[in-house]
Parts: structure tokens; sequence; C-alpha cells
């Protein structure tokens, strides 16, 4: 904890509420980044029974350290997008599996008959390279336990790209007929069918071709219209693609975010509540030196046009208004 304490003190003074391990902490956002007392990277967002549940990793970074530093992923929830309840202790920890080494990146939670399905990416201790697990919990702010004992993905299970990270940042869909299905990928989209257990795969892994893929696949569903928004270029601005089926063809449709300020990526996430749609992406916002490893959550309005396309984001720092 005093570790913790000093390195927030080097980079900058942030504010930071009392944390008693097992007591949620209340936050009243005033605009973007949303959460200023603890860097908060790679959101993803679970609509669940009335609340926004808000899933992140943690930037560590010490100051002027040039890459990731994370350990544990962090769990927030909220009713209006605006006051936030941090869930502690942190719900999961790369500790929680014990195959993995270190880096505890991107991450996603989806529920399934009443149970809740956490997939993040980590570095593998012997395999080598990023891979992707997966814990459950019968809570959406946990605990959380390894739900396999080995990683669903690893990095030798997927040849399309060379690069040991190609197996990182996985979203997870269930579409209409029950079938769910795990795109994941940097350097290329994979995909590939889940079981109904949500802890092993379910067919072959298939490869999507988008224009200038990097990573942070992303697939929301809307009006019979499935998306899939991802990291577009490095830095990263955000894009996305439409499809009629989750197993495409994909259509490429242009830029939803541009660069994100002082942060190499951008990773988003959208979901509606509320009757509004939100993008939920990072930046480097909060930092005073590398952006990039200290990065800060965000949120922002998405809008559709009637055509089913998506509008670019006005990233503000004002944020959102109170979902009513
Ligand atoms: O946080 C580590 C990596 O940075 C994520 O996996 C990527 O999406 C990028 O945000």
């Amino acid at each position: 904890m005093i570790k913790y304490l000093f390195t927030f003190w080097v980079l900058q003074p942030l504010t930071l509420p009392s944390f008693a391990a097992g007591r949620d902490t209340t936050i009243h956002s005033k605009g973007n980044p949303i959460i200023t007392h603890v860097y908060t990277a790679d959101p993803a967002a679970m609509v669940y029974k009335g609340k926004v549940y808000l899933y992140t990793g943690h930037d560590e970074a010490p100051a002027g350290h040039n890459g990731y530093v994370m350990h544990n992923w962090l769990c927030f929830s909220s009713e209006d997008m605006v006051t936030w309840t941090q869930h502690t202790p942190e719900p999961m920890n790369v500790k929680t599996f014990k195959w993995a080494k270190d880096d505890a990146w991107a991450s996603q939670v989806i529920e399934r008959g009443g149970k809740f399905y956490w997939y993040a990416a980590m570095e593998h201790a012997i395999i080598p390279g990023k891979s992707i697990g997966v814990a459950v919990s019968d809570s959406p702010t946990g605990p959380f336990i390894d739900a396999r004992g080995t990683a669903l993905i690893t990095n030798d299970m997927t040849k399309a790209m060379t690069h040991p990270w190609d197996d990182i940042d996985p979203t997870v869909m269930i579409d209409g007929d029950g079938q769910a299905y795990l795109f994941w990928g940097n350097g290329i989209c994979y995909y590939a069918k889940l079981k109904k257990s949500m802890t092993e795969l379910d067919g072959p892994i298939k490869t999507i071709d988008l224009p200038h893929f990097t990573e942070a696949p992303w697939i929301n569903k809307r009006n019979g219209w499935y998306y899939l928004s991802y990291a577009y270029q490095f830095p990263e601005k955000i894009a996305y693609a439409m499809s009629r089926s989750i197993n495409g063809p994909w259509i490429y449709k242009g830029i939803i975010n541009e660069l994100a300020g002082n942060s190499n990526t951008n990773h988003q996430a959208i979901i509606d509540f509320k009757g509004k749609s939100y993008f939920i992406y990072h930046t480097g916002a909060l930092a005073a030196d590398a952006g990039s490893f200290h990065r800060s959550v965000c949120i922002d309005y998405l809008y559709y046009n009637k055509d089913g396309t998506i509008k670019r984001v006005v990233m503000t720092t004002e944020g959102v208004r109170k979902a009513k």
C-alpha cells in the first residue's frame, strides 16, 4: 500500500479516497476521466439488473517507466453513469490464475444463467506469449475463481500472426439463439464459438479480415445489426464494421473515435443503458508523463444514424450527465 501511494504521489497529486479492504467506496465523477484516484485502462462494461458494471485494468507503472505494469483488474458499478461504487477488495488478480505469470491486460465480463464469466488476457507462465483465461463468480463483483485451471487460449493455438501477443483483448457475446462467441486478437481478429459452459471452445478458431486491425475488438448488437469495433492503426483510433450475421461478412464502415489524448491506445466498450448509447474508452489525460502507461477511463455518448451507422464520437472533458 505504501508503494501504491508513493507511485501516484510521484506522478501527480491524485486525491485518494480511503480504501479499506472489503469496504466499497463511492466516487462522484466530475467528468472525464471518470475515476481520478487510480489509473484505469481497457474498460469493459456490462449492463445487469439496472446497473452498469465497469471492469478495468489497472496501470501501475512507476513514473518514467516505459511499459505496462498491470497486476490486477478493478470493478466499479453505477446506476446513473456518474456516481460509481468501487468494489473492493479487487475482484480479480493475475494470481487468480495459477498458470499465469503477470500482465493483467484487457478483459470482459458476461452473464449467463446467473453466473458471471470474466475473460482476461495475461502472460502465460509456461507457454511463451499472451493467453486468455476465464474466471467465474456467482456475483458480478466477485470473488472470481479460475473456471478451468488452464488457459482457454494459448499462443500455440493461433498461427495467423508470429508475434507472441496476438492472443489478447477478449470480447464475448451471446447471440439470440444462445450461441456464445469469443473474439480476440492483436494484428488479426480471431473468433471462435464457445460451449454453453462458457469455458471451452466449440469449434475451430477463425479469422476476420478487417482494415488496419490492431487489437481491442468489441462486439455489440443493435436493431438487427452486429457491430465489430476495434483499435485501428497505431497509435490507435477506433474503427468499426457492420454485419447482419455474427459470422459476417463484415463491412468496414469507418472511424468512430480519433486518437486519444496522450495515449497510444484507446480501447473501447459500447453499451446501451437507460435509453442512451455510451462509448467507454481510455485516454492518458490524467497522466503527467507517459500517458500510454498511465491511462484513465472516460465516457461519452455514442450516436447512431438512422441507417444504423455510427456517428463519430466527440471526446469531452465534461463527460455524460446522470442517466435516468
Ligand atoms: O493494457 C494492455 C493493452 O493495451 C491492451 O490489451 C490493449 O488493448 C491496449 O489497451
